[in-house]
């Protein structure tokens, strides 16, 4: 369907490429725009500058089909959509000069009727305090003259073009009216719900979607670190805990990385002083990942002499090709500092400000492979491979993801973040195998 309006989506980034493309691919004319020449020149192109599956196609074809273009000065339209970051400042606060620049630069092509839509993340009443004040430059009358509503994205990296059209939405208004238009904006591709409610609420909303795992995960790392003096392998512990129906440990892991989790905690706690315990808390915690990786693992290369280690994946989470505030990347710069040896291998990214390597290369006289990111190829790395080329036959697998038995069959000596367990009649099966064996029990007791 053909749709009348424009849209102007300001930042091309992991959140407003995609936004604009199902936009366009909705009918929408969309102009994309972003400050960086090269992001807007591979756009105009028909191409992507990021990772991400069945985005490529998409925008391949709206670009194709006119209706989407990049540009680095907006223009004037209906409905205005501000993507753009909020980094962390160096005080642990957000950076919304992103959002103000974005603001101020659609000052001058603002007319009445139009809608302005905020998704990035920002800190509780940042609509109202200083995104409004910016906006009201142009003379319009806000709630009356034109409408503002924030709309926090809420998708999945690695996942965001099904998760844009099926996921619900929170869509907070300055006024009812801003809110029910920005609603009708979004119904042109959104299939999950919508709930309205006021620009506030949906801030807060957002960051407490994101909060709520970070603490999670700091409530399983931090049980991850209490199953090393009970000798308890906690992967397996989580997954019996989350039989309960009323349960859902998160998982353990090398630290929490990317630019949602590991920010948004801080733009709540900017705002409540010594209120926000938990959430400070959760956040130490999680930072200690990496000091407590590295200490493992020099720990389980004690005797080899100037060690090697090989380490794959480098990217927050696993299968994308973000590295913002990856905790490898503090795993790396700890091993660093020690002056500990290492390789970098990640099939992810292309770019990083140190050297990348082949698997080959970088197993090349290695004493440990540390996984880092549980990327998909790394579930088919050959033990035979690694073994021929490696000094030493170590494995830490801070993920989960490789399979102990092949890897122990190569030579290795396996570990896993959390896991201390020594009952090797455990690690035989694995969590609801031992049916067999029940069987040949129960019928010769019968
Ligand atoms: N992680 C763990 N243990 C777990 C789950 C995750 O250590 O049990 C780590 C990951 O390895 C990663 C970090 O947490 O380092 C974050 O990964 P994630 O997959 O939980 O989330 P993000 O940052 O990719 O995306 C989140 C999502 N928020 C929620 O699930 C509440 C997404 O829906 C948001 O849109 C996105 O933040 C955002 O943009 O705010």
């Amino acid at each position: 369907m053909r749709r009348d309006k424009k849209v102007v989506v300001m930042g091309l980034g992991y959140i407003g490429l995609p936004t604009a493309t199902m936009f366009a691919v909705s009918g929408y004319e969309v102009l994309g725009v972003d400050v960086k020449e090269d992001v807007v020149e591979t756009i105009n192109e028909g191409q992507i500058h990021i990772e991400e599956p069945g985005l490529a196609e998409m925008v391949k074809g709206a670009v194709m089909e006119g209706n989407l273009r990049a540009a680095r000065q907006p223009e004037p339209a209906e409905i205005f959509i501000i993507a753009v970051p909020t980094p962390l400042s160096k005080g642990k606060k957000a950076n919304l000069d992103y959002v103000r620049n974005a603001s101020r630069s659609i000052v001058p092509y603002l007319s009445e009727g139009n809608l302005v839509i905020v998704e990035s993340t920002i800190p509780p009443r940042t609509t109202e305090d200083i995104i409004l004040p910016e906006l009201e430059e142009s003379e319009l009358e806000a709630g009356e003259e034109f409408f503002v509503a924030h709309c926090p994205e809420r998708v999945l990296p690695g996942q965001i073009i099904h998760e844009l059209a099926h996921n619900n939405r929170v869509i907070g208004g300055i006024n009812e009216v801003s809110a029910l238009k920005a609603r009708k904006v979004y119904d042109s591709f959104v299939q999950g719900k919508m709930f309205i409610t006021d620009a506030t609420t949906a801030e807060l909303v957002k960051l407490m979607e994101n909060t709520y795992r970070d603490v999670n995960i700091a409530l399983a790392n931090e049980l991850a670190k209490i199953a090393e003096g009970v000798k308890v392998d906690i992967w397996e512990a989580v997954e019996l805990a989350n039989k309960h129906p009323r349960v859902n440990v998160h998982y353990p892991g090398p630290g929490v990385g990317g630019h949602c989790l590991a920010v948004d905690p801080w733009f709540i706690i900017e705002k409540a002083g010594d209120r926000a315990q938990l959430i400070r808390k959760s956040r130490m915690i999680n930072n200690s990942m990496p000091g407590f990786v590295v200490r493992n693992v020099k720990e389980k290369l004690f005797g080899v002499r100037e060690p090697k280690i090989a380490v794959f994946g480098i990217t927050y989470k696993g299968n994308v090709d973000d590295t913002r505030e990856s905790p490898v990347l503090d795993i790396i710069d700890i091993l660093e500092k020690e002056k500990v040896e290492i390789s970098i291998h990640d099939p992810h990214v292309e770019e990083f400000g140190r050297e990348l390597e082949g698997v080959d290369s970088a197993l090349e006289d290695a004493d440990c492979i540390l996984i880092g990111a549980d990327h998909k190829e790394f579930k088919e790395l050959s033990p035979e491979l690694a073994a021929e080329l490696m000094e030493t036959k170590i494995i830490f697998d801070t993920k989960n993801i490789i399979e102990r038995q092949k890897w122990e069959r190569a030579g290795f000596e396996v570990y896993k973040i959390g896991d201390y367990s020594n009952y090797d009649w455990q690690k035989k099966y694995g969590i609801n195998e031992f049916e067999e064996s029940y069987q040949e029990i129960a019928s010769s007791e019968e």
